[in-house]
């Protein structure tokens, strides 16, 4: 391997915020991952970017100017953990709290920036594991998600990429993503997720791979509960190389959501963070200039692992399983290591459903033209 020019993008405005008392998604868990990386010592092999927050006009672009109005009016005032009604906030999963402004424009403002190193070939990796929101709407806010930094990226990158591919690991589908581009064929969505009996978003079936002129641009990957290493991995690597043979892609998203890994609070995959980690190994494998967003991920411990160990990853370090002294990991012996085993749960993937997926894919893969 080849080492790469990477930057790794830190905004400490974004983690410093608590979306309400008891809201699952904890931005700190960017701080715990930004600790660990600087007490691997990986910080002297990469370049630390300090972005700046998105501006108006930028956010605008992804999103109707009215709701971006509305987020930076009652910003300010409002008070954490209310969980009051508001129109564009989708009360619990959403909840309005005091600088949700200010939150959104660094984590939009960050992934832009990622992008533009990438645009003008200063790295070829970009990280920014506040990044991420997938499931922003235009004009409303959804699944913990309120400005949708990915596809603010993506069009960044299309100013100079012919074609941009967007791969989702996150256990979630990337429904926001998909939209933004349903109807374009200059970028192709990828997501894996769980799916079926209403699994949030409750979108993202196989057969809706877009429409018009983004007809079989839009792929989806859907999975039952207890996926392992061996069965997840398959799919990826077959996925992905059918898909970068037809699309060829010049440049690559990658949404490394850390919630399909086993011992997640809000999933059931039994996915361990070097399965996770070996899909980021092989997308870039294909040497296509890269950015890498973080995502969902709610045991915040495994989050901070699982992306620790991807740094690695993208710099082509291994690491020991003993995690370094830091101030968030305590004495425990199971607070000590790295890597995250898995567990003997069931699994309703079978190899046979596993298999019928990956024909069903490579179907409306085989009809993608460029
Ligand atoms: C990218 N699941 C985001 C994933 C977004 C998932 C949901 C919760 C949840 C929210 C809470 C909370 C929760 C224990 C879990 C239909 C509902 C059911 C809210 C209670 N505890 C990503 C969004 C998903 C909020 N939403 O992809 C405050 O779980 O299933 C739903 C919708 C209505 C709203 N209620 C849940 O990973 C970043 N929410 C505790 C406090
Ligand atoms: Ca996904
Ligand atoms: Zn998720």
């Amino acid at each position: 391997m080849t080492t790469k020019k990477v930057a790794y993008c830190f905004a400490p405005d974004a983690s410093s915020y608590q979306l309400s008392e008891t809201h699952p998604m904890v931005p700190e868990r960017v701080n715990m991952t930004h600790e660990l990386v600087q007490n691997y010592r990986m910080f002297p092999r990469m370049t630390i970017i300090k972005p700046h927050p998105a501006t108006e006009e930028q956010l605008k672009r992804v999103h109707l100017p009215g709701y971006i109005d509305y987020l930076k009016k009652v910003s300010p005032i409002a008070t954490l953990g209310l969980g009051d009604l508001y129109p564009c906030l989708q009360a619990d999963d959403c909840p309005m709290f005091t600088g949700v402004y200010d939150y959104s424009a660094s984590i939009v403002g960050a992934s832009i920036a990622c992008a533009n190193r990438i645009n003008h070939g200063r790295s070829n990796v970009c990280i920014n594991w506040a990044g991420g929101m997938h499931h922003a709407k235009r004009r409303v806010a959804s699944g913990f998600c309120y400005a949708n930094d990915i596809a603010a990226a993506i069009l960044e990158l299309l100013m100079c990429h012919r074609r941009v591919m967007y791969v989702d690991i996150d256990l979630h589908h990337g429904d926001g993503v998909e939209e933004y581009f349903y109807n374009t064929n200059r970028v192709m969505t990828l997501s894996f997720h769980r799916f079926g009996n209403n699994f949030f978003p409750g979108t993202g079936a196989i057969k809706n791979s877009g429409v018009g002129p983004g007809k079989d641009y839009a792929i989806n990957v859907p999975l039952q509960k207890g996926i392992d290493d061996d069965q997840y991995i398959y799919l990826f690597k077959n996925i992905l190389n059918k898909a970068m043979e037809r699309f060829q892609p010049e440049a690559l998203v990658m949404q490394m959501g850390a919630d399909s890994v086993v011992g997640d609070l809000l999933g059931d995959f039994n996915l361990t963070n070097k399965g996770h980690a070996s899909c980021l190994e092989n997308a870039l494998s294909y040497n296509l200039p890269t950015i890498v967003l973080g995502g969902g991920g709610y045991s915040v411990k495994n989050v901070a692992r699982t992306w620790t160990l991807e740094t690695a990853t993208i710099l082509g370090l291994e690491l020991d399983n003993q995690l370094p002294t830091n101030s968030y990991f305590g004495h425990l012996p199971e607070d000590s290591t790295l890597y995250i085993p898995p567990v003997k749960m069931s699994n309703s993937n079978t190899n046979k459903s596993i298999r019928k997926v990956l024909r069903k894919v490579t179907e409306i893969l085989d009809r993608t033209e460029i």
